[in-house]
């Protein structure tokens, strides 16, 4: 309950910051996308990390008004980002509670509607386990999000369990390599045959392949040799907040 309290309080006075880190096309080499990823600094030298509080925020229910706040926000730095001429797609992640909240849509609607954002802007970031265990309600809210505009990607793709069937069933634009597979598939043989097998199954099936935790050139080099669509990690950048992004892409 406490952390809970705390975390109430840290919405409202603003402890809670959206960081980002770019996402780049393997082709092109630009910057195409951007992950918005929560931050919290109870103060100004201390900080928890989301693989903490999220969890937190999802057991005590308050990934509800948490949620609503990241979805406002990564609407706002949309806002922000057509001012400084900056056309690029932000992706949030969302967690599973949130999925089975019957007012998502709407509330993602209204506030792109609102503040005037082009769904087409947004990508929603969710894990399989999500579209899984709440199968009828992911696919409802995955339709209407499609219809709209929004894009979904499935995050953390290849460490789940469950079965591929979803992916031909359900609205799916983007795979999004777990970096857990990226990290050594420069050493190990069955790691690059994972990554091969999912880069293929992804061609026949059109999705479009992110590659999280790239590191170093040498990941780099062997995801766009097998063309891989994009990539994301501390070789390029790390997560930043709004104003080092911003100078970050001029
Ligand atoms: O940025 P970092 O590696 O610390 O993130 C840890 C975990 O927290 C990741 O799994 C990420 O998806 C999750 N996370 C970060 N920001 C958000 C958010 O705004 N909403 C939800 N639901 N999860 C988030
Ligand atoms: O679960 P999700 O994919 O949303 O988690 C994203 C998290 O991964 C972010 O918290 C981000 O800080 C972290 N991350 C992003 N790039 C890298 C990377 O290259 N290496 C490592 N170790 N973590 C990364
Ligand atoms: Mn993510
Ligand atoms: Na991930």
């Amino acid at each position: 309950l406490r952390l809970e309290s705390q975390l109430r309080e840290a919405i409202a006075k603003e402890q809670l910051q959206v960081y980002l880190q770019p996402i780049y096309d393997l082709s092109s080499g630009r910057i195409v996308k951007a992950e918005a990823l929560l931050r919290w600094f109870p103060t100004k030298d201390s900080s928890i990390g989301p693989d903490v509080f999220i969890p937190i925020a999802e057991q005590t229910g308050l990934i509800y008004p948490l949620g609503k706040w990241v979805i406002t926000k990564v609407c706002e730095l949309l806002t922000v980002f057509k001012q400084h001429n900056i056309n690029i797609k932000l992706a949030m992640n969302v967690s599973p509670r949130q999925v089975s909240d019957r007012h998502l849509f709407e509330f993602i609607k209204s506030t792109a509607e609102r503040l005037g954002v082009d769904a087409h802007k947004l990508e929603l970031e969710l894990t399989e386990g999500v579209l899984v265990d709440n199968y009828n309600k992911a696919q409802k809210l995955l339709n209407s999000l499609r219809e709209m505009g929004v894009t979904i990607a499935i995050d953390d793709f290849g460490t789940g369990y469950s079965s591929l069937s979803y992916l031909k069933h359900l609205p799916i634009d983007h795979l999004k390599i777990d970096r857990s597979l990226i990290s050594d598939i420069d050493t190990n043989e069955d790691d690059r045959a994972i990554v091969l097998a999912i880069l293929a199954m992804a061609t026949q099936l059109r999705l479009k392949v992110i590659a999280e935790g790239v590191e170093t050139m040498e990941q780099q080099e062997f995801l766009k040799q097998h063309r891989c669509a994009s990539a994301q990690g501390f070789y390029y950048a790390k997560p930043m907040p709004l104003e080092s992004f911003i100078a970050f892409m001029k």
